[in-house]
C-alpha cells in the first residue's frame, strides 16, 4: 500500500513502535525549538538532565514571546536564555529578530524533517515539507538530549484543493473554512495533508498560515507536499541544498478526505471566543470596528505585509480605528523598509509594532472595553486579548485592512482595485541576529545568569495505590490552556516562577480557584470535552500541579496538554460514561482506589464519598506513561533511568 507524506517521515524516523494508528511511536527528532515563554522552563529542565550538549541535528530558542524587559524579571530570563543556549550548543534568536514560526520557515526549516517545539503553532513547519510537532518543554527538552518524541500513531485527513484563489480571497479564508467545517475539535487524533492540483497555486508562507491554524483543529500537525514552490522559496532564501521532492503515493490510504474549491471560497472571519465559530466577512458587514491588529505568526510574512501596504498605499486609517502592524520577523521588516511599503503602512496612519508576538498574547493593544478588535491571529479565546469583554474577530490581513479603512467589517472583495504582489526572487539575507553556540571547549567554563525570578522546577508527588482528593473545580467543554494559566502582559514576566504563577490559575474562570485549591492539598479537576485546547504552556499541567491537583477526568482531552498532565504526574482520566459528569458536584470528596491495577486494565473506580455513589474512569496508558506517573512525572522518571 502506499504511503501519505506524514507516514514516509515517520518511517523515517522510527525509533520504536508500529506505525498502526492509535499505537505509541517514538521518533528521532533532527530540529527544536523554543520561545521564551515555555523555553526558561524547558532549559531548567534540560539542565536538570545533566546532558551536557544538545544531540539535535540544530536546536534553536527564540525569544518573541515577551521581548518588553519591562522590569528585570523578563530582562533576567533573556538573560538566562542566552547564556544556557550558548552554553549547551542551542542557537539563540535575539529578542527582536522575530517570531519563532516565522523565522523557522524562512531560515532553518527544511523538508522531509522532524521538528518538535515548545510552541502549538510549530506546525507551521508543515508549510515547508516539514513533520513539525507542538509539544511541552519538558519533551522538547528530552529530544534535545537525544531522546525520542512519543506520539499516538495519527490518522490520515487529506484536504483536496482544486481551482485558485480569487484576488482578496486568501490562505487564511481556507484555514478558517476547515475550521468550519471540521471545528476545534475535528482533527483531534489526525494529521492533516494538503494535496490536489490547487496546491502548486499557493506560495511556502501561504501554505505556512494554513499549517499554522491546523493546530486550531486539534490536529496532531499538518504537512504540504515538497515541490517546485518549495525549491523555488528554500533558493531565495540562498539555501536551495536544503530541498528534498516529497510527495505522497498516488494509492496512498487516507481515513477522511475534504475537497475545497479555492475558486469558489469567500472571504471568511471567525467570531468570538472560538476560532472555529466561523461565518462569511459578508454576512457582518455592519459590525463596527474598533481595533485591528496585524501579524502574529499566522500572518505577518513579506507578501502578507505587502499587501497590506498595497491596500493601506495612500489612505488613511479610519478615524475610530486604532491599528497595529508586527512584522513577522527582521527580514519581513527591512524588506519592507527598504522598497518603501513600510513608509506606505506608517503613512495610512497604522502603528508599527517589533517582529513579535505582541498583541496575539496580550503584550499590549488590549481592545477598549467591548471594543470590537479584527485581528490576523490564530486565536481569539475569551479575555487572551487582555481585554475580558473585548469582541475578537480572526481574518485575513486583507479583510483586516478593508475594515481598517471603513471602520465596519467589510468584504475586501467589495472595495478594492487589483492586488498583484510577487514573490521576490531573493530575500535579504542577514542572519547576524541569531547567535551561534559556544564551541565545545569555551562550553564547559562557560556561566549560566540566572535572575532572582527564575525559581526552582517544582516537585512532583510520586503516586500511591489510593487518592482522596477534593473536587476543587468542575469546568465546561473546549477549556483552553489560556483559561488554565493565562498569559498577557502581567503575568509573562513570571514563566520561571511556578509560585507567582499560581495566583492566576484559572482566573478567568473562577478567581478563587488558586486560594481553594491550595487549601484543599491534594485536588481533581473534572472536564467537559476537549479539555487543554490551544496553547502548548506545560504551565498549564505545572501550575496545576504545584497547587497540590493529582487527577483530572474530563469528556476527553487535547492532545498536548494530555502529555503535559502525565509529564507533570498528574493522572488523566477519562469519563468511561459522559453522563457521570452531570452527577458530580464542586467541593465534593472524591476517593480513587486500586490506581496500579486500574492503569494496567484501563478501568478506575472513583467513588464520591458526599453521595456515596461511583461511577468509571477509562485510561489507555502505555507502559512507559504509566512508569511515568507511577514516578511522580518524567523528570522524575528520567533521573530514575527511564528513556
Ligand atoms: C500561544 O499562542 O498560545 C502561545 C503563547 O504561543 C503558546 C505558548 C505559550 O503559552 O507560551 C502556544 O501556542 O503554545
Ligand atoms: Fe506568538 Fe501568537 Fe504565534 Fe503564539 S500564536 S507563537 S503568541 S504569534
Amino acid at each position: 500500500m502506499g504511503m501519505t507524506i506524514a507516514q514516509k517521515i515517520i518511517k523515517n524516523h522510527l525509533v520504536s513502535g508500529d506505525m498502526t494508528v492509535g499505537s505509541e511511536v517514538a521518533l528521532r527528532i533532527d530540529q527544536t525549538l523554543t520561545q521564551d515563554a515555555t523555553g526558561t522552563m524547558a532549559y531548567l529542565e534540560f539542565e536538570t538532565m545533566g546532558i551536557p550538549r544538545v544531540k539535535t541535528e540544530f536546536s534553536i530558542a527564540y525569544v518573541d514571546h515577551n521581548t518588553l524587559q519591562c522590569g528585570f524579571e523578563n530582562s533576567d530570563d533573556h538573560r538566562y536564555l542566552q547564556t544556557v543556549t550558548a552554553k549547551h550548543g542551542v542557537h539563540f534568536s535575539r529578542p527582536g529578530n522575530g517570531i519563532c514560526h516565522q523565522v523557522h520557515l524562512e531560515r532553518f526549516g527544511k523538508p522531509g524533517k522532524t521538528l518538535i517545539g515548545s510552541d502549538s503553532h510549530t506546525p507551521t513547519g508543515g508549510g515547508i515539507g516539514m513533520l513539525a510537532f507542538g509539544a511541552g518543554g519538558l519533551d522538547v527538552a528530552v529530544a534535545m538530549g537525544g531522546g525520542a518524541y512519543y506520539i499516538t500513531m495519527p490518522k490520515m485527513f487529506k484536504v483536496n484543493l482544486t481551482g485558485k484563489l480569487r484576488p482578496y480571497v486568501t490562505a487564511k479564508d481556507v484555514s478558517l473554512e476547515l475550521l468550519r467545517i471540521l471545528s476545534v475539535k475535528g482533527g483531534v487524533g489526525a494529521i492533516v495533508e494538503w494535496g490536489g492540483e490547487g496546491v502548486a497555486t499557493l506560495t511556502v508562507p501561504e501554505r505556512g498560515t494554513i499549517t499554522n491554524m491546523g493546530t486550531e483543529l486539534g490536529a496532531t500537525t499538518s504537512i504540504f507536499p515538497s515541490d517546485d514552490i518549495t525549491r523555488q522559496f528554500l533558493a531565495a532564501q540562498g539555501r536551495e541544498e536544503d530541498y528534498v521532492p516529497l510527495a505522497s503515493d498516488p494509492d496512498a490510504e487516507y481515513d477522511r478526505i475534504i475537497d475545497i474549491d479555492l475558486s469558489t471560497l469567500e472571504p471568511m472571519i471567525a467570531c468570538p471566543h472560538s476560532p472555529d465559530n466561523v461565518v462569511k466577512v459578508s454576512s457582518l458587514k455592519d459590525v463596527k470596528v474598533d481595533q485591528v491588529c496585524i501579524g502574529s505568526c499566522t500572518n505577518s510574512s513579506l507578501m502578507d505585509l505587502l499587501k497590506v501596504a498595497a491596500m493601506l498605499k495612500g489612505k488613511t486609517v479610519h478615524p475610530s480605528v486604532s491599528m497595529s502592524v508586527s512584522p513577522g520577523s527582521k527580514q519581513v521588516l527591512t524588506m519592507l523598509s527598504n522598497c518603501g511599503a513600510l513608509s506606505d503602512i506608517l503613512a495610512s496612519g497604522a502603528r508599527v509594532l517589533e517582529c513579535a508576538c505582541g498583541p496575539c498574547i496580550g503584550m499590549g493593544f488590549s481592545p477598549n472595553s467591548g471594543g470590537v478588535s479584527l485581528r490576523t491571529f490564530n486565536r481569539n479565546f475569551l479575555g487572551r486579548s487582555g481585554t475580558k469583554d473585548g469582541q475578537v474577530y480572526l481574518v485575513s490581513p486583507e479583510t483586516a485592512v478593508a475594515a481598517a479603512l471603513t471602520g465596519y467589517i467589510t468584504d475586501p472583495t467589495t472595495i478594492s482595485e487589483p492586488l498583484e504582489i510577487q514573490m521576490p526572487d531573493k530575500f535579504l539575507i542577514n542572519d547576524s541576529a541569531v547567535l551561534a553556540p559556544l564551541p565545545l571547549e569555551e562550553a564547559a567554563q562557560a556561566e549560566v545568569l540566572r535572575g532572582p525570578n527564575i525559581k526552582e522546577f517544582p516537585k512532583s508527588k510520586a503516586f500511591t495505590d489510593s487518592l482522596d482528593a477534593q473536587l476543587v473545580l468542575k469546568v465546561g467543554d473546549n477549556i483552553t490552556t489560556d483559561h488554565i494559566m493565562p498569559a498577557g502582559a502581567k503575568i509573562l514576566p513570571y514563566r520561571s516562577n511556578i509560585p507567582f504563577l499560581s495566583r492566576f490559575c484559572f482566573e478567568v474562570c473562577d478567581p478563587t480557584f488558586s486560594e481553594r485549591a491550595k487549601a484543599a492539598g491534594d485536588g481533581i479537576i473534572i472536564g467537559g470535552s476537549n479539555y487543554g485546547q490551544g496553547s502548548s504552556r506545560e504551565h498549564a499541567a505545572l501550575v496545576p500541579m504545584y497547587l497540590g491537583i493529582r487527577c483530572v477526568i474530563a469528556k476527553s482531552f487535547a492532545r498536548i496538554h494530555v502529555a503535559n498532565l502525565i509529564n507533570a504526574g498528574i493522572l488523566p482520566l477519562t469519563f468511561e460514561n459522559p453522563e457521570d459528569y452531570d452527577n458530580l458536584n464542586q467541593d465534593a470528596m472524591l476517593h480513587l482506589s486500586d490506581i496500579f491495577s486500574g492503569m494496567d486494565n484501563g478501568k478506575i473506580t472513583i467513588t464520591d464519598k458526599t453521595t456515596g455513589t461511583s461511577f468509571n474512569a477509562v485510561c489507555a496508558f502505555t507502559d512507559r506513561q504509566k512508569a511515568i506517573l507511577k514516578a511522580g512525572g518524567l523528570l522524575n522518571y528520567t533521573k530514575e533511568g527511564g528513556q
